[in-house]
């Protein structure tokens, strides 16, 4: 397993301070202001080497940029040239190292929560999803479309990211809710998950594991990592209180997944990929900047992250 941290593309503390948990490896967020071109290679170059001019090794792209990926989503007339787009990005990210794409097919709502502040332990603070809460906008997505647009994408995709050796790893939708309002969400469960990276065979295909959705899915982890080992290209390393219709997010060892067990799957099914911890809580003194993705909660994940790969000699 390769450890790493989730980074803007912008210097901040948090950089530092997963170099100080002893963290050099990194999943990165490309810019999505109007001055980055996604296929200009010598901008990357520049991001990646500030990275590396720190101590960071990039190796993931997360997510894929939503300038490109509303349009595959939906499949509306820039669907072409954003793919052209993306088969760009991926001739560089080739340049630089990079091989991992993590990917979702959530059309209209990404990750989608009710509240941000819900209480964890000691006060900590925590994002969570009632369906009762949630207020839709009218928008509609039927699932047949979401499945064209997401075969029309693979199709063109995977043949490239063959060819430039970059592995597309596909996170499932969060909330795994099959109709949030009107929008259909197609990848809520095991078997279309499946489904999904089986539509192209290819081993530049495969899946995000985040263990915290497939958990809400209602599928057991003891399943669920041994039927798609060899497909696991990257790991969101969560846990999670609830199901999928009323969850909410805990520390790391504070949920309903046994965490070293899941880490145990891994291992004994083979799986060995980069891992990063995933939606924290916001600790004392903290301002609620990023719910999720705040600094401290990270520390303490990290922390978690490693003491169960060292007690499981997985270094
Ligand atoms: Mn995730």
């Amino acid at each position: 397993m390769l450890i790493c941290d989730y980074f803007r593309s912008e210097p901040d503390p948090t950089w530092t301070l997963a170099l100080q948990c002893g963290v050099t490896h990194g999943v990165i967020r490309l810019p999505e202001d109007e001055d980055f071109d996604v296929t200009s290679l010598s901008q990357l170059k520049n991001i990646v080497a500030r990275f590396n001019s720190r101590g960071i090794t990039p190796v993931v792209v997360e997510p894929l940029p939503n300038s490109l990926h509303d349009h595959i989503k939906t499949g509306d007339r820039l669907r072409d040239e954003s793919i052209e787009k993306f088969i760009r990005l991926m001739a560089n990210l080739r340049e630089v190292g990079i091989g991992t794409v993590c990917f979702n097919f959530m059309s209209h709502y990404g990750w989608t929560r009710t509240d941000t502040e819900l209480p964890e332990r000691g006060g900590a603070r925590v994002t969570g999803f009632r369906l009762d809460k949630f207020a839709p906008d009218g928008y509609k997505v039927g699932s047949d479309e979401m499945w064209k647009n997401y075969e029309y994408f693979v199709r063109a995709a995977v043949p490239e990211a063959e060819r430039y050796g970059i592995r597309l790893a596909l996170h499932p939708d969060d909330p795994p809710i099959e109709r949030l309002g009107g929008v259909s969400r197609i990848f809520t469960s095991l078997e279309a998950i499946k489904r999904g990276i089986n539509i192209v065979d290819s081993p530049n295909l495969g899946v995000t594991f985040c263990q915290a959705c497939y958990r809400l899915m209602g599928e057991r982890l003891e399943d669920a990592i041994p039927a798609l080992a060899d497909k696991i290209l990257f790991i969101h390393f969560r846990n999670v209180r609830g199901c999928r219709t009323d969850f909410s997010e805990t520390f790391h060892d504070n949920g309903d997944i046994d965490m070293a067990k899941a880490m145990r799957l891994y291992l004994e099914n083979g799986v060995d990929a980069p891992i990063r911890v995933d939606h924290v809580p916001t600790l004392e003194g903290e301002k609620l900047a990023c719910a999720g993705y705040d600094a401290l909660g990270r520390q303490f994940a990290l922390g978690y992250l490693k003491g169960i790969l060292d007690a499981l000699e997985m270094k």
